[in-house]
């Protein structure tokens, strides 16, 4: 499979950074908007990522490196007919398998939650005793929703259906009655609700890490996130989790276990201060992956 570069590119870097052999990141755009409930605009998501992460300072102020040096390429949307789901996750599926295969590190920008379950799917397919750790407001553990088994309410919900060691939420604060007693009946699904997380941080980050196998696949659904820090999500919550309280999660998971791709997901591309905030998180995924490598 040969990829092209997308039209606009993460991150203003000189060429030679950016080139698809070369890099070790790929950044993935994955405009996918078919089933969200609320409000809408993940569609955008993706080129309002990239256009605002050509603002990012080059310099990553924390770990003392410029991360770009590594390579980072974007290659253009996973083409698929609009309006089949399954149409895109099996086009998605097929690249993250590819990229994973050629050594490289996956980031998938959504685009609406959905597409997680075709990263893992590509992922297992290069690795086993993989884990998941989901940053969400929501547990997203619903059998079907909408009258779709695909809908972004069920994503979790099949990713615990896949070859997965271990799932971990965090960041919960809304779920059905039907979610919390299929949580509390299944072994491998730890959920962490936020305002659990929030009373004490070290603990919880702490018993994060031992809930996961070695290999890690993350995925960050960007209402995690307060809406007073990131409002323009499809299903903003209250009660969320703040910058430092992600990146020191973040920074255990990856010191400790070997993350083997990412996806950050739900952001409506219709807020600067939300995309930007957005692509400098993105920008930390690859800084963290080539700084404990
Ligand atoms: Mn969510």
């Amino acid at each position: 499979m040969s990829f092209y570069t997308h039209y606009i590119t993460f991150g203003d870097f000189p060429e030679e950074y950016k080139d698809i052999e070369k890099a070790k990141a790929i950044i993935v755009p994955v405009p996918l908007e078919e089933t969200g409930t609320y409000l809408s605009g993940t569609r955008f998501a993706p080129d309002e990522i990239i256009l605002a992460s050509r603002a990012l300072e080059w310099f990553d102020e924390s770990l003392d490196f410029e991360p770009f040096r590594k390579g980072i390429a974007t290659i253009a949307s996973p083409l698929w007919e609009r309006g089949n789901v399954m149409s895109c996750l099996s086009q998605v599926e097929e690249v993250v398998k590819e990229i994973v295969n050629q050594g490289k590190f996956p980031i998938i920008i959504g685009g609406e939650h959905t597409v997680t379950i075709a990263d893992i799917k590509g992922v297992l397919q290069n690795y086993d005793n993989l884990s998941c750790l989901i940053f969400d407001a929501h547990a997203d553990l619903r059998n079907i929703y909408d009258r779709s088994s695909f809908s972004h309410a069920c994503v979790t919900r099949r990713i615990a259906e896949l070859d997965v060691e271990s799932i971990v939420e965090v960041g919960i604060r809304s779920l059905s009655l039907e979610e919390n007693e299929y949580i509390n009946s299944v072994d491998n699904i730890r959920g962490i609700k936020a305002r659990d997380f929030l009373r004490d941080p070290k603990f919880f980050i702490d018993h994060i890490s031992s809930m996961l196998s070695d290999n890690v696949f993350i995925s960050i659904d960007m209402d995690v996130f307060d809406p007073s820090l990131v409002p323009a999500v499809g299903t903003p919550e209250p009660g969320g989790l703040l910058w430092y309280n992600v990146i020191d999660i973040l920074e255990e998971v990856f010191a400790h276990k070997n993350v083997v791709g990412c996806d950050v997901v739900e952001l409506l591309g219709i807020n600067k201060t939300s995309c930007f905030i957005t692509a400098k998180l993105i920008y930390k995924l690859i800084a963290y992956k080539f700084f404990y490598e």
